[in-house]
């Protein structure tokens, strides 16, 4: 009976000594920091952010020819791809002349944005220039049909730092009627990068 407590004893010292060897092995820690920062998103057309270009000319006619550039910058921090939109567009009467009632304008509405074409659009990042023009359709759309189309050209995949030229370039058909005299169209050119 004695020597069985004594065994008893003896797996109990070993047992413990074991558990005791469960906490002395080597062991080593380290720990990793987690930072997460948003990007950015942003370009800026033109000299200023938000944007004050305009566009203006006057005196158009028939026959002419009228070329725009946007300089577009991405200057986030984020990759995107740049769209551009034509929106919003008011068409102002500004006044009937004799020979627009002539052609029987009869007031309100304008008719120039029925006529104004957008008919090219290019690209252009470091001296190489891209033709967006398959975008636009055949016949080229005028700007009411561009915007009633929500008509959105992508322009190019701009990367963060990039800056792309955007030209376009803008059409009063040799065809266009007496119906548009004087008359004035306004619209928005909406430049958007998305993220990509
Ligand atoms: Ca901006
Ligand atoms: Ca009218
Ligand atoms: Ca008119
Ligand atoms: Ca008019």
């Amino acid at each position: 009976m004695k020597k069985i407590l004594m065994s008893i004893m003896t797996i109990g010292v070993v047992a413990g000594m074991m558990g005791v060897g469960t906490f002395a092995v080597f062991n080593d820690t380290e720990t990793a920091i987690g930072t997460f920062t948003a990007g950015t998103l942003n370009i800026q057309v033109g000299g200023t952010d938000p944007c004050t270009e305009h566009i203006t000319f006057d005196d158009i006619a028939p026959g002419d020819y009228l070329d725009s550039l946007f300089v577009v910058e991405n200057t986030g921090s984020l990759d995107g791809n740049l769209y551009v939109e034509i929106k919003n567009v008011k068409n102002y009467e500004n006044g009937r002349t004799e020979p627009e009632q002539e052609a029987g304008d009869t007031g309100n509405p304008g008719e120039l944005g029925e006529y104004l074409q957008l008919t090219n659009m290019a690209v252009g990042i470091g001296g190489t220039w891209t033709s967006l023009n398959s975008q636009l359709g055949w016949p080229r759309p005028s700007v009411n049909d561009a915007d009633a189309s929500n008509l959105t050209v992508l322009v190019v995949f701009l990367r963060a730092g990039e800056t792309a030229k955007v030209g376009m370039d803008w059409k009063l058909p040799e065809d266009t009627s007496n119906i548009v005299q004087n008359d004035i169209v306004e619209f928005d050119i909406v430049f958007r990068l998305d993220q990509v």
